[in-house]
């Protein structure tokens, strides 16, 4: 009985795999047969095929650069002594703080509440999330779970946020 029952439900397992494979190679093949096709079907393509390219190239393209910033994650250019980002609004979620260091000093980033932080107090709250600090001409990344609400990005090397290295950051 019970070897019947197991034959049974690897069978199943078995008839599952084989109708999803099944499946995929009918996707597989629609997508590639319509690639010229009707909108409808194409339009779904590539949110997923299209972040694919980009961390493909990102990782082929080398270091010097940060990856291209999909819809979690944000692009960060730091000089002497300033925090320029590629977008200021990013939904809640995971987000990838992607930083280059284009300044000549070390220079790092946190992120903070909005309240926890001003240009001219400097930091004066927790930071929910620093990077490592990065020479001229580097780049790093953070990943940090953000609720929706208003942060600070800031330079955490001290005195850095008093010379301007500070901006906001608005989560949905
Ligand atoms: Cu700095």
């Amino acid at each position: 009985m019970r070897s019947v029952t197991t034959k049974r439900s690897v069978g199943g397992l078995v008839a599952f795999v084989i109708g999803l494979g099944a499946t995929m190679v009918l996707v597989v093949g629609a997508l590639v047969v319509g690639g010229g096709g009707p909108a409808p079907f194409v339009t779904a393509v590539p949110v997923g095929g299209g972040s694919a390219v980009a961390g493909g190239s990102a990782e082929a393209g080398g270091s010097d650069q940060p990856p291209p910033a999909g819809d979690t994650a944000i692009n960060f250019v730091e000089k002497d002594f300033a925090i320029a980002m590629d977008k200021s609004t990013i939904k809640a979620g995971s987000i990838t703080f992607n930083v280059k260091n284009n300044g000549s000093s070390p220079h790092n980033i946190g992120v903070t509440k909005e309240t926890d932080a001003s240009k001219g107090g400097g930091i004066t709250g927790p930071v929910i999330k620093n990077s490592e600090t990065i020479d001229a001409g580097k780049t790093t990344s953070i990943t940090v779970d953000l609720q929706s609400g208003a942060y600070n990005i800031v330079c955490t090397v001290p005195g850095h946020v008093q010379l301007g290295m500070i901006t906001k950051l608005t989560v949905q």
